[in-house]
């Protein structure tokens, strides 16, 4: 057992993390949890009380949430160079939020058919879905990279969110987003990664 533990299950949103622990290069532990079992004994309620994956246990550390374990693994080893320096801080703050807020919940209430009328719209934290998902091709198009030239872990969470909802329908793949998507899901430890869960998949 190392000192990082990952608690994920292959078929999750545990691989956002998985491709962000390939990008760190430090050893981890892996431990796959399956739903409604492992995922819902009092052992790993007592580590995560919402019963879902993924969770990371670094040392005596517990996170939950995959863009804040994006965000604490970049500040926890920063020789991997994945956090922001001060020029890219905003954008690394500010685009990482608003996918896991918003960004999240405008693509989930389009899956479940969720539409929110205009008297609705300010008071709904994304606005609308159209909103939302302008404003995502806004952030991902003024640079190759969320925060500018280079790569960090916003861009693990926000090009996974930009990613997984083309694969499940969730938004199109307009050029701003496929582009994006195209330069990120080539990159090695993304590759890596998924090859490390389908073998998951396929051995389960
Ligand atoms: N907001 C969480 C979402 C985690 C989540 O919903 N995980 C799902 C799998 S993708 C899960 O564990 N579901 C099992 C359950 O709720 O029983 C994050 O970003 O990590």
């Amino acid at each position: 057992m190392t000192d990082l533990v990952f608690y994920t299950n292959p078929q999750s949103r545990g691989r956002i993390v998985r491709w962000m622990l390939e990008e760190l290069g430090e050893p981890y532990t892996t431990e796959v949890l399956d739903y409604k079992t492992t995922m819902k004994a009092a052992e790993y309620l007592a580590i995560n009380p919402m019963g879902k994956v993924p969770t990371i246990k670094h040392g005596g550390a517990i996170v939950t949430e995959c863009a804040a374990i994006c965000a604490y693994l970049a500040e926890a080893f920063p020789s991997a160079n994945l956090g922001p320096n001060a020029e890219e801080r905003a954008d690394y703050y500010r685009w990482l939020f608003f996918a896991a807020g918003p960004v999240e919940s405008a693509f989930t209430n389009q899956r479940l058919g969720i539409e929110v009328s205009e008297d609705q719209r300010m008071s709904i934290g994304y606005g609308d879905y159209p909103s939302a998902v302008e404003t995502l091709a806004h952030a991902v198009s003024r640079h190759d990279y969320i925060c500018g030239d280079r790569f960090t872990a916003a861009d693990v969470y926000v090009g996974s969110q930009i990613g997984f909802g083309i694969q499940f329908g969730m938004v199109e793949p307009r050029d701003e987003f496929s582009s994006y998507w195209d330069r990120l899901s080539q990159r090695a430890a993304f590759v890596r990664g998924g090859e490390m869960d389908d073998a998951l998949i396929a051995g389960s």
